[in-house]
């Protein structure tokens, strides 16, 4: 596990991309949102003050392009396209705080105010180029990568473009060394490992500079000193991580409120957009003397059925498809899906209708709901309904368990479950976390406690089996709830309890709920009928 980014008390900041509004949100963009939603709730979860910023990138020939053919201005295709991915927030259970646009007069002015300073540092110049074009992507290629690349976009797999013009360019080679330099004493700067290697490798090939602007078409924002000039389009949109917070208008009233969440803790991206991210930015950054962001984590890509998802094939997971999903088996259940079997690492993910039924009925309903719904009836049935009085927190929490007492062995996994939050492992958070409903389930099999209570006698040891169960169904609905708000609070609200707001430490520690607290019967998660092949 890396050590922890910061400490506890520092503001955090975490970004998603921002969506191209010539496409229509699908489960790629709601993937990354979704990972960054949860990690934003995990870390104010734990008392830090959190801004999560998401939103559409909205300039660019691509976005031109699409306008015409659809006879309407680029204003209103973007404004109609960035209202449909604002859409995906309330259903989703997105916690943003900011939703930026890059139409916006405040990003505007502010990506021409930094423009103007590079400008003066002679970080930006005007000169020619003579290279390649992936119109797809709006990326200039030099001739070298695009030999390597066969002339052909890796991923429209369209042919490059002869691209000539005059342009402004970033002096991008000026920062071969100090980019070495950080990357060397910042191993965790892009994540997962295996991306940093990538990147590492290409940047052996040695850094040439880039264009910034484009004269071929008009939709972005015109060149300060330059107005036949537009800037290109992913030079506007790095930007929107540091306008949003009003960092190019230092004196300004955003700044005032926001400038203390610079640095970002994470940029979560996907992996086709890491070469901006890892290299181009940060050295935008340097070139204007701004602290560096924490980490770069580029997951892969969800696939279908063992297929790259695109548009020709027509096997996109959609709105309308994972709408099908949230009728059947809730939103929460998809957010776990998304956060415990995505793709993460630098392995694609293949997203298939029986693999998530087969994960909702093992961890959601068998495991997480069946816990919840035992301990709270059982509680009904033998107590009333009321949490029974005992002492629970040296007990040992299973035969397999050696001594090890339950307030223990939950602070523990808290604690754990904490730092891979922190750490952005999310699917080893949400393991953790549901090992605890794990041990309690071990703990009922083990101890029977619906048997023992058949005897008066027995009361006693079953009211201190029952009072640790519950317990520990509340401390796991604690540690869950950043991956599944609703069903957690569902959760916590039967348990008589709340998430509190002293910390995710606090909130987890043994003993929050009291004897005599009123258990009702909850079944977050039912059973439902599986996918037909
Ligand atoms: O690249 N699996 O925007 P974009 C997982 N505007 N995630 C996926 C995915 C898949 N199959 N497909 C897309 C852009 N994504 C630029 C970004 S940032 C300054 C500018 C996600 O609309 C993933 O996060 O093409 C990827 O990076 C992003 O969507 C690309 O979104």
């Amino acid at each position: 596990m890396p050590a922890p980014l910061a400490s506890s008390d520092r503001p955090a900041y975490i970004t998603t991309p921002i969506y191209y509004v010539n496409d229509r949100p699908h489960i790629g963009s709601a993937y990354t949102t979704t990972l960054c939603d949860v990690w934003a709730r995990a870390m104010r979860l734990d008392g830090r003050d959190v801004f999560f910023l998401t939103g559409t990138d909205e300039h660019g020939q691509k976005v031109e392009k699409s306008a015409k053919e659809r006879g309407m201005t680029p204003q209103a295709l973007a404004d109609e396209n960035s209202a449909e991915f604002r859409k995906l927030l309330g259903p989703f259970n997105l916690s943003n705080d900011d939703f930026i646009r890059t139409t916006e007069p405040r990003h505007e002015s502010q990506v021409q105010a930094f423009v103007s300073r590079l400008l003066a540092s002679g970080d930006i110049y005007l000169g020619e180029f003579n290279g390649w074009y992936d119109e797809g992507q709006e990326e200039y290629i030099t001739e070298s990568r695009a030999k390597e690349m066969d002339y052909k976009s890796p991923i429209s797999g369209r042919p490059l473009v002869r691209a000539t013009e005059k342009n402004y360019y970033f002096k991008l080679s000026a920062y071969q060394s100090k980019l070495e330099a950080f990357f060397k004493a910042n191993p965790e700067f892009v994540r997962p490992a295996g991306r940093f290697n990538e990147v590492l490798g290409r940047l052996r090939d040695g850094l040439q500079d880039v264009p910034v602007t484009r004269t071929n078409f008009t939709w972005g924002i015109p060149m300060p000193n330059a107005p036949e000039h537009v800037i290109y389009v992913w030079i506007d949109a790095l930007f929107n991580y540091a306008t949003a917070l009003g960092l190019g208008d230092a004196g300004g009233a955003l700044a005032k409120d926001r400038a203390k969440y610079w640095p970002p803790e994470y940029h979560v991206i996907g992996k086709e957009i890491l070469w901006f991210h890892a290299v181009i930015w940060p050295a935008m950054l340097m070139a204007l003397d701004l602290p560096m962001p924490k980490c770069v984590y580029a997951h892969s890509f969800w696939i279908r059925n063992g297929q790259k998802m695109s548009k020709s094939l027509g096997n996109f997971v959609d709105l309308e498809t994972i709408d099908g999903f949230f009728a059947k088996y809730g939103v929460d259940a998809w957010r776990w899906y998304m956060t415990t079997q995505g793709p993460l690492g630098t392995q694609d993910a293949d997203f298939s209708d029986k693999h998530f039924h087969e994960i909702y009925t093992a961890q959601l309903v068998n495991t997480f709901a069946n816990c919840a719904s035992r301990t709270s009836s059982m509680i009904e049935k033998y107590f009333g309904g009321a949490m029974p009085a005992a002492e629970t927190a040296s007990m040992p929490v299973s035969s397999a368990a050696g001594a090890q007492g339950w307030s223990a062995f939950t602070a523990q996994a808290a604690e754990k479950t904490r730092r891979h939050y922190e750490a952005f492992e999310l699917a080893e958070a949400a393991d953790t976390a549901l090992s605890i409903v794990r041990a309690v389930d071990l703990l009922i099999n083990e101890t029977a406690p619906f048997k023992l209570a058949k005897d008066p006698a027995n009361l006693p040891r079953v009211a201190e089996i029952l009072a640790a169960c519950a317990e520990g169904v509340r401390i796991a609905a604690v540690l869950l709830s950043p991956i599944m708000p609703a069903k957690c609070d569902e959760v916590l609200a039967a348990y008589g309890s709340t998430l509190g707001g002293g910390g995710m430490t606090d909130a987890a520690r043994w003993g929050g709920l009291k004897a005599g607290t009123r258990i009702a019967k909850c079944a977050p998660f039912m059973r439902v009928d599986a996918p037909v092949a």
